[in-house]
């Protein structure tokens, strides 16, 4: 058997693991998404099928895990984890969230101008309490000309090895980011909600898979648009997986686990970040109660709001001090006139 199936990611001993677990004609698979009751597993040779689990299984399957499918096409084993993203709820240890397993990296994006050093630093320990490797990604280098400057000072102060500074709008720093994901390898990016996150999977797959939030015009405010995590293999034979807003950690971790039967059906609308706003193929909007569906949006907007109160707080501090600096300039300028 192939130890690198085609397409699936690196898994250098796949047949000895499959061997030890002691299943007739085990059928390797790896998971590209979660729906409720049922995975989505990519086989060799073959296009990727629905399947249910069976039996006890040591974890429940989750986005990126390595499985054995027995000769009835269901899951009947998951393989060890190497790096695993896991998220814990704001003060209360025992609920965590797999976001996704055998991650190899993880791309922790920050907008420019003003990327938040305290979340960067927040999801660069997350990574680094999983096991996995984390590169610092500033999107929107469009609107900062010394991103790159700052996203290697950031990356310093975070102490991890890569700092990119990339924009979508101009193609700089695309093939910084690109030379990070190593065929075979498995990465997750990790970002606040309108952070450009969907927009560079568009970019590095060179389609409009995933859709992305157009930031309203009056406030600029980003929007909650990628709802799920779906492992998507890239043409340089990486895969990489897309997720929503990760804002505060804690309040976000509340307001998924509040509304895990959104989530658990979300995985089924026909778009990989469908809104749920009248979308083709939703399969939330009909089945949820349309009380319940707004009070979600609500509370994604809260968050949005709060995230964005904080960065106009930060844009402002950066005008002021500018101005300030400029001010000085010109005294001195003036006084030597
Ligand atoms: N100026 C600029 N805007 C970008 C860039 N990349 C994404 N955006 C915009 O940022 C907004 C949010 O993007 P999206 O990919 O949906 O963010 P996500 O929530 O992190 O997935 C969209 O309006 C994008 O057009 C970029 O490189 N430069
Ligand atoms: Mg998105
Ligand atoms: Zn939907």
């Amino acid at each position: 058997m192939d130890d690198m199936p085609a397409g699936l990611g690196r898994r250098p001993d796949l047949a000895v693991e499959l061997d030890a677990l002691g299943i007739d004609d085990p059928t390797p698979g790896r998971v590209l998404a979660q729906h409720p009751g049922r995975w989505l597993v990519g086989v060799p040779d073959d296009a990727p099928v629905l399947v249910p689990a069976r039996g006890r299984l040591t974890a429940t399957p989750v986005t990126g895990d390595w499985v054995a499918l027995d000769g009835a096409g269901a899951i009947a084993a998951v393989l060890d984890r190497r790096g695993t993203l896991v998220r814990r709820a704001a003060g209360d240890a025992t609920a965590a969230q797999t976001l996704a397993a055998n991650v190899d990296l993880a791309l922790v994006v920050e907008p420019l101008p003003d990327p938040n050093a305290r979340r960067a630093e927040r999801l660069v320990a997350l990574a680094a309490a999983g096991g996995v490797r984390a590169a610092l990604v500033l999107t929107k280098a469009d609107l900062d000309p010394d991103g790159q400057v700052v996203a290697a000072r950031l990356a310093r102060r975070l102490g991890v090895l890569e700092g990119v500074a990339v924009s979508t709008v101009d193609g700089d720093g695309v093939g910084a980011l690109r030379a990070l994901l190593e065929p075979g390898a498995t990465a997750v990016l990790l970002g606040p909600s309108g952070g450009g996150k969907s927009t560079l999977v568009n970019t590095l797959l060179g389609a409009a898979r995933q859709a992305t939030g157009a930031v309203r015009e009056r406030d600029g405010r980003g929007r909650h648009t990628t709802v799920t995590r779906e492992l998507i293999a890239l043409p340089g034979g990486a895969l990489l997986v897309d997720t929503p807003g990760m804002r505060a950690i804690g309040l976000w971790d509340g307001a998924a686990d509040a509304f895990a039967d959104i989530d658990a059906l979300a995985a089924a609308c026909r778009f990989a970040d469908c809104r749920h706003e009248g979308e083709p193929g939703c399969a939330v909007r009909d089945a949820v109660d349309p009380e319940r569906l707004t009070a979600w949006r609500k509370l994604a907007r809260e968050q949005a709001w709060v995230e964005d109160r904080r960065a106009a707080a930060q844009a402002r501090g950066r005008l002021l001090r500018a101005h300030t600096r400029r001010q000085r300039a010109d005294r001195r300028r003036k006084g030597r006139e």
